[in-house]
């Protein structure tokens, strides 16, 4: 089949890479992954999961594994009742590891904090006492729009340990994006923060809460974390101070057993359309898979590993590869609060150095900044301590992968291109450190007890060497449940492309090689990746047409060497516009302005002005043609446009502009 749109220059570049790396002899001798674990799955997958599930401590058994009988929805661990706090926490406190450290928190200006196992168990009790005091019960919202600090752990787990959702809305996106994410969720209290440090500067992030819950009516409580010592607002009926919330409250709460599937968290991301999704997981089966990959995908020993996960809690890489799996575990995890580049370029091995990293997970996007930067920085640290090296977000291009394993994994170590998804909750498509030899750009084969195909139009397999769509077609414990309000959506955007199959489809376009291992070549729909954060063309193009100025406009995302992709937008101007200084600083406000209603994420690479948008007879954008201007390719196929001479013109505007 033809190639998913747009991805010609990623598949050129896999397609003549053919390195591959042979795990040493040294790893695999210890490794956490055996080769029986594919053959143990695919003779009996649910035995299989059942056995995964035993990592985790039950007050009730479950009575059946899966449930699939009113697929899509599943339900895993059927009859099982666990508290999922307690299994991140108590129980390793109870197993005598009480002084092993959970979290190294590095702060950005410098200041740290060492949080055994027994505070953490002590800081989530107080905080769980405090959200129940202020009326958090089981099945209420709470969102967390926090940084990377420690009171971001405790107030996820501490939601958990009560049974409340939490859903964390990342501390970049505005003031609006937090609006109707609380709104979706009817959130009940809002944990925030006076501030958050962001390149040596502190930003303020109250504000912002401020005036997203002027029109949050579900909104009774808003807790605020002193970090920046910023000044704000204060809001006296509303408002209370983390440590005034948890003033008097006990260091001890019994944890009450949830059905495996009450709900655990919502997480939005963005979809096709304007409005972003709430995907909603469950307990037992996240939980498993949580940390059944964990521990095999990056070999955890939690007796003698530091494992790094450099993601931000506010996506699902935060919360399945810093919170749930590997606490979980009982690892012992960095968590960084700042920028790669503060107060320097080096600050990510120092830190490696410091805390003696053993396994480090981070995006594509950030490594190729490494790349830019040079790799005399991490030549200076000493990160002999590294032995695993994992990679997550957008498809990393063989080069950065080769640059990643020489100059931060010294030659050394396994690297794990890992593929997954907020929807799938856990990885799901990854090399086994130790068992696979390994290929630079290329996730390779599903985890034991995963099934993907890729498969054509028609949801028939196609074979080795060829192209196609990915599909997941069996169920899987850590999969979404559903869409927050919304199972209709669940179905038609997940389950209805290959319904009479049964399959999922992940929107992903991806590639067999002749040993048929799988390529992941980008998305196929109008989702963008960039910085490995999803961002929907519709979602920019509506805070675009929101703005007075604009009257129409088209967004693609146009590959970027640095960030995967980069927000190119294509817009129509009332009443025209020139090339002049106001022409210029009109775009900067534009910019801003989609700043100001998604985040500073969703800020625009470049605008273009144009006369006219390239359409078909049915009225959608051609976005493929945008993209061929984008990249500054030919314009590809213009036959269905309802007007072809509509690229003529845009193409003569734009060399009269630059
Ligand atoms: C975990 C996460 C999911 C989308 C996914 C795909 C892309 C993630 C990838 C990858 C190629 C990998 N993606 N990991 N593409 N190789 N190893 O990133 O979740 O934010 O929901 O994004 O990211 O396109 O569909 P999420």
């Amino acid at each position: 089949m033809s190639q998913p749109d747009g991805q010609s220059n990623t598949l050129d570049n896999l397609l003549t890479e053919s390195r591959t790396f042979p795990p040493s002899q040294e790893f695999s001798a210890q490794a956490n992954a055996t080769s029986a674990l594919y053959t143990e799955a695919a003779a009996d997958r649910e035995a299989f999961w059942a056995k995964q599930a035993e990592r985790l401590d039950w007050d009730t058994k479950w009575d059946q594994v899966l449930d699939w009988s009113d697929a899509p929805f599943a339900k895993w661990f059927v009859g099982g009742r666990l508290n999922v706090a307690y299994n991140c926490v108590d129980r390793h406190v109870q197993a005598g590891h009480g002084d092993r450290v959970a979290i190294h928190w590095e702060g950005e200006p410098g200041d740290s904090q060492t949080i055994t196992y027994a505070q953490l168990q002590r800081e989530v009790c107080r905080t769980a006492n405090a959200l129940a005091a202020l009326g958090v019960g089981a099945g209420d919202r709470v969102a967390i729009y926090l940084p990377m600090l420690p009171e971001a752990v405790y107030s996820m787990l501490a939601c958990a340990r009560l049974g409340a959702l939490h859903s964390v809305v990342f501390g970049g996106f505005s003031a609006e994006a937090l609006r109707t994410r609380i709104n979706d969720a009817a959130a009940k209290v809002v944990i925030t923060c006076d501030g958050q440090y962001r390149r040596g500067k502190a930003m303020p992030l109250k504000a912002n809460v401020d005036e997203a819950v002027a029109q949050t009516p579900s909104v009774e409580h808003v807790i605020v974390v002193k970090r920046t010592n910023t000044d704000v607002a204060f809001d006296h009926t509303r408002d209370k101070w983390w440590d005034e919330a948890r003033a008097g409250q006990p260091d001890t709460h019994t944890p009450q057993a949830f059905d495996s599937e009450h709900p655990l968290f919502i997480l939005y991301t963005s979809g096709t359309t304007g409005k972003p999704k709430g995907i909603l997981h469950t307990s037992g089966g996240y939980l498993t898979q949580a940390a059944y990959t964990h521990h095999t995908v990056f070999d955890l020993k939690p007796d003698s590993d530091t494992y790094w996960c450099t993601a931000d809690i506010g996506w699902v890489t935060g919360h399945t590869y810093i919170v749930y799996g590997p606490l979980a575990n009982g690892a012992t995890q960095v968590i960084y609060e700042g920028t790669p580049n503060t107060p320097h370029e080096g600050r990510h091995w120092e830190i490696v150095q410091k805390y003696g990293v053993t396994i480090y997970y981070t995006a594509p996007t950030t490594i190729r900044t490494f790349m830019k930067w040079g790799p005399q920085i991490p030549a200076h640290y000493d990160l002999s301590s590294l032995r695993l090296l994992g990679s997550v977000g957008e498809p990393i291009n063989p080069e950065a992968w080769i640059w990643y394993r020489h100059n931060i994994g010294g030659d050394r170590t396994p690297v794990v291109d890992t593929w997954w998804q907020t929807e799938t909750g856990s990885i799901m498509i990854s090399p086994l450190p130790g068992i696979t030899p390994t290929k630079p750009g290329s996730a390779q084969q599903p985890l034991p007890g995963i099934s993907a195909k890729i498969v054509d139009e028609t949801g028939t397999p196609v074979g080795h060497g060829n192209g196609g769509l990915l599909v997941l077609d069996e169920p899987w414990p850590a999969m979404l449940r559903g869409i927050w309000g919304d199972q209709q959506r669940y179905r038609d955007t997940y389950w209805s492309k290959f319904a009479d199959l049964g399959f999922y489809f992940a929107g992903d376009g991806a590639k067999y090689d002749d040993d048929g291992d799988i390529w992941l070549l980008g998305r196929v729909d109008d989702v963008m990746n960039i910085s490995g954060h999803r961002i929907s063309t519709t979602e920019v193009e509506s805070a675009l047409v929101s703005h007075p100025n604009v009257a129409e406009a088209a967004v693609v995302g146009a590959s970027d060497p640095t960030t995967g992709q980069g927000i190119v937008a294509f817009v129509i101007l009332r009443g025209g516009t020139d090339d002049t200084a106001s022409g210029q600083t009109a775009l900067k406000q534009l910019r801003e302005h989609v700043s100001h209603e998604i985040g500073p994420i969703a800020k625009p690479r470049q605008i273009m002005v144009v006369p006219e948008l390239p359409k078909t007879r049915s009225g959608k954008i051609m976005r493929r043609l945008l993209r061929d201007v984008a990249e500054n390719r030919e314009i590809g196929d213009v036959t269905t446009l309802a007007d072809s001479s509509v690229m003529d013109l845009i193409s003569k505007g734009l060399s009269k502009t630059t």
